[in-house]
């Protein structure tokens, strides 16, 4: 069963120190940004569109074309950001691979910023992880002193600094033009786009933003070729990815497997549910993706396959719940979360989040009144799509996937008046 994994990103992941630069070398490391620097950034860019790479954060954006929407004529400095804000609830991919593997990212900015013609690269990591920082502080450090970073890169002309920035706990900084609002010093909190950060970014500048496991992905396909990494997956979802299984499975972790792997196949790789239980639902990238069912369970787990059922791929995320699991009480806690990390700028998603709190409280208490599915789903549709950015659509998702799903369950959430449970009837009480 295990030979369905492609293990690139974390093949090296179960060995002694492998964060080390002296064994990251031994099994290839640096080979890509060897070779990369001997290419022009414009073969980088045409060899990263060609492998079909598609941004890793939940999007799912083609990265190679991104990097061409960079202006070349802009007179401005270009930069690149990694998004290392990992905060949305399930997802738990890029700091298992920045803690084992910390060269694989630096190794990957340092290829995609030559491919840019950038000479400042940020990575972006959430504050709390203080771990992780140190510790890819130290591969960026060790990058340095091996003259793959900084001045003069291997004696190719070409000079890159590279910045490890730490967050301070703002969820909506994961979200690419409130975290370029955060680098720069102000509070975080979203820009409209257009333009997008590609045109006008950082400092106003040219920026690319690209997930940790997006850039991580590059040196492989640079060493390996755009056919290798375009020959696993599916059509229009290329390549191997990281999916994290969480919650009443038997063995939580990281699967690396092609794009497009089945959710019964990874559940049979992680030992199944929990002993005695049967799967209820399941989210396929965070709790910002709509949940589906068991019945989804043999849907490709791609862009596409997700999109087709109603959902999205988004992180690759996959949280699973089973039949002991209250969908009512999985809703609130989410919805809370979203109350709490909403950055305020807009009305809908301030005050939208709100409501949806007090109204699943009265659903998770019994104390609902009948009628108040549909007001809850009118004010979900007051929400999403109606603010700056995907929190708010990622905060009424779980709530309108849920009520689809499973709605007799928010029905029991209704409360029943006192005269109902009155054997005489209403007219006796009053
Ligand atoms: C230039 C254009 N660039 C789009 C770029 C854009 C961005 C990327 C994707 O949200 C989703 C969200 C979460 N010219 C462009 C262009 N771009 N058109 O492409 O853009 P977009 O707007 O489709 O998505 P987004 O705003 O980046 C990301 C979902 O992912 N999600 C992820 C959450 C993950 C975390 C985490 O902890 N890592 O928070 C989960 O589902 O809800 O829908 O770079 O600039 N014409």
């Amino acid at each position: 069963m295990t030979d369905v994994l492609t293990p690139v990103l974390s093949r090296n992941w179960d060995q002694e120190r492998a964060w080390k630069l002296a064994n990251y070398e031994r099994t290839g490391g640096y080979q890509g940004l060897k070779k990369a620097l001997k290419s022009t950034p414009a073969d980088l860019i045409t060899l990263v569109k060609d492998s079909g790479l598609r941004g890793r954060g939940g999007a799912g954006f083609p990265a190679g074309m991104k990097w061409s929407f960079v202006p070349q004529d802009n007179p401005n400095p270009k930069y690149l950001v990694v998004n290392a804000d990992e905060s949305e609830p399930g997802t738990c991919k890029d700091m298992p691979l920045l803690m084992a593997s910390p060269h694989t990212l630096v190794e990957g900015v340092i290829i995609s910023s030559y491919a840019i013609g950038c000479k400042y690269a940020f990575i972006y990591v959430r504050g709390e992880v203080a771990h992780v920082i140190r510790r890819l502080q130290q591969a960026v450090r060790e990058a340095y002193s091996a003259g793959y970073a900084g001045k003069n890169i291997l004696g190719s002309g070409y000079d890159l600094e590279i910045v490890v920035h730490a967050g301070a706990g703002a969820y909506i900084c994961g979200e690419e033009t409130a975290l370029l609002d955060s680098l720069e010093g102000r509070r975080g909190q979203p820009r409209l786009r257009p333009p997008f950060p590609a045109v006008a970014g950082l400092y106003a500048s040219p920026t690319v933003v690209n997930n940790v496991e997006t850039i991580a992905s590059v040196p492989s396909i640079v060493r390996d070729g755009a056919a290798w990494f375009s020959s696993m997956g599916t059509e229009k979802s290329k390549g191997y990815t990281l999916y994290s299984l969480s919650g009443h499975v038997a063995r939580p972790g990281q699967f690396e497997a092609p794009m497009g792997i089945t959710l019964r196949t990874l559940l049979e790789l992680s030992g199944g549910m929990r002993e005695g239980h049967e799967l209820k639902f399941w989210t396929p990238g965070g709790s910002s993706t709509p949940i589906l069912t068991a019945d989804d369970m043999d849907l490709p787990l791609d862009y596409e396959g997700m999109a087709g059922a109603g959902s999205m791929l988004g992180t690759k995320a996959l949280q699973i719940f089973d039949d002991t699991t209250s969908v009512v009480r999985t809703t609130l806690r989410w919805v809370e979360f979203y109350k709490h990390e909403s950055c305020g700028k807009c009305t809908p998603c301030r005050e939208g989040t709100w409501w949806l709190v007090q109204m699943l409280r009265d659903f998770e208490a019994g104390k609902a009144s009948e009628g108040d599915i549909e007001k809850m789903l009118d004010i979900c549709d007051n929400i999403g799509g109606r603010s700056f950015c995907a929190l708010a659509d990622g905060a009424v998702a779980c709530v309108t996937s849920a009520v689809k799903h499973f709605r007799s369950e928010f029905e029991q959430g209704y409360h029943t008046p006192a005269w109902e449970l009155f054997p005489y009837g209403r007219s006796a009480l009053f």
